[in-house]
């Protein structure tokens, strides 16, 4: 298939193209950088050395003899996004393309409205270019589980069917996100099913939980083809962070009481999430939902597996309790479904002391490169000037 990644220099936008590229497919990457550009801002750096996106399609290129093609533009200009659709003509857009951390989202008013017009209008131009010119494609979309936050009731795939005062319906499932990013998600989730039901497109949003790991099969095959991972306060997630953490002797940052569960995967689990997406499409018409995740975890619970795993390398982890830069509950109901990857052949990688050691030994590699003044969260949910906030949901 001629399959086109959006954000394909990104962290997962990057392993799934050489995923797919590896599987026969025509792949094309679109990215604009501007993921390098806010490690510029916010002084961090991948802790993996990654090459620029135009070397890494060559060392592939050298190392498979497959072609991926690059195409460096910004999603919210029109005027460059139609003509790549146009010409490219993917039976299959994977979108990766968006501002990713919720912390970004919060750091003030201005990257708030940044983080809405990136990913809003990105995803809007994407919806109308296919309509014009690729009305056929299959959007497969990354969304995410916090789309849903965590309700005290069990979270389904997207919908959820209400009988209300003795009528019943099937709707989509009620979103409480966490962040602005969290939000912008939801709003994409909106604009995509609009435009299912009125152009006839067709899509699949695939909730994502968190995702952990650094090496794939492809990206293993030369360190030049490397994707990044992020450990520093602002994109760095849960476990990833709490690896670093444990290589380098800090103690693991647990937000509050720790009590906060998620949805979690490998990263090899996304490539192979996107690719059974791929080859199921959708029908014409649907916004269908998948929840992509394969375990729930509480923070403080990976935390432990963390101090579990650094005691097989020799090294004595400490767990702290920071107060919670977020607002969110710390002690939840959290029951989610995610039944349809599984039912659609998915063989998912547990977390096991395997994968945790095996991302150990690769930020053994490279600690030298750890910088620990990045680590300690430093963005607040709290509206300083606002005494009367609650610390806690
Ligand atoms: P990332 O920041 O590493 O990659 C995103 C890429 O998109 C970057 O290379 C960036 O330059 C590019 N991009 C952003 N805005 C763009 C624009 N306007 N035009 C062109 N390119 C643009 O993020 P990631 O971790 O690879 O996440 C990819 C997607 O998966 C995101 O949509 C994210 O919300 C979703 N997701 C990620 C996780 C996770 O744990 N990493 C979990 C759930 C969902
Ligand atoms: N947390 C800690 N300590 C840390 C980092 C995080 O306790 O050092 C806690 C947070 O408070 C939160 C949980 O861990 O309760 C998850 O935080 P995270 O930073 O790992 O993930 P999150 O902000 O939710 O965002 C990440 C990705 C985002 C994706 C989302 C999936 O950056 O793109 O959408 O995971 S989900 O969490 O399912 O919404």
């Amino acid at each position: 298939m001629r399959i086109l990644v959006l954000g394909g220099d990104g962290y997962l936008g990057w392993p799934t193209a050489l995923h797919l590229s590896q599987r026969g497919h025509e792949v094309a990457v679109l990215d604009n950088f501007s993921r390098r550009l806010w490690d510029h801002e916010l002084g961090a750096e991948s802790l993996t050395p990654i090459e620029t996106l135009q070397q890494r399609v060559a060392v592939w290129r050298q190392i498979t003899g497959k072609i991926i093609t690059p195409f460096i533009g910004d999603l919210c200009d029109y005027t460059f996004l139609e003509p790549v659709i146009r010409d490219f003509q993917p039976e299959a857009v994977v979108h990766f393309g968006e501002q990713r951390s919720a912390p970004y989202s919060m750091i003030d008013r201005q990257h708030a409205v940044f983080t809405h017009v990136n990913n809003v209008v990105g995803t809007l131009n994407l919806l109308y270019a296919l309509a014009d010119h690729a009305p056929d494609c299959h959007l497969v979309k990354l969304g995410t589980m916090g789309e849903y936050g965590t309700p005290n009731i069990d979270i389904e795939e997207g919908y959820i069917t209400i009988t209300h005062k003795g009528r019943t319906d099937t709707l989509p499932y009620p979103k409480q996100p966490g962040s602005w990013y969290h939000a912008t998600k939801v709003h994409d989730s909106t604009n995509i099913l609009f435009a299912c039901r009125i152009w006839g497109l067709r899509a699949t949003d695939l909730n994502q939980g968190v995702v952990y790991g650094v090496e794939t099969p492809e990206t293993t095959m030369d360190p030049r083809l490397a994707t990044r991972f992020d450990y520093d306060g602002v994109f760095g997630t849960a476990l990833n962070r709490f690896l670093v953490q444990a290589v380098v002797g800090l103690p693991l940052t647990v937000y509050g009481k720790g009590g906060q569960t998620r949805g979690f995967l490998d990263i090899r689990d996304t490539l192979a999430c996107v690719e059974i997406a791929i080859l199921n499409p959708a029908p014409r018409g649907e916004l269908r939902v998948f929840n992509q995740f394969t375990e729930q975890f509480n923070v403080a619970g990976l935390a432990e597996a963390v101090r579990e795993a650094a005691q097989e390398f020799g090294l004595d982890v400490a767990i702290h309790h920071l107060p919670n830069p977020r607002v969110e509950k710390e002690e939840h109901y959290y029951n989610a479904a995610n039944t349809r990857l599984l039912d659609l052949g998915l063989k998912p990688h547990y977390l096991s002391e395997t994968l945790l050691e095996s991302v150990m030994r690769v930020v053994m590699h490279h600690r030298d490169r750890v910088r620990p003044e990045l680590i300690m969260p430093a963005v607040n949910w709290r509206r300083t000037h606002n005494p009367v906030l609650p610390t806690e949901e």
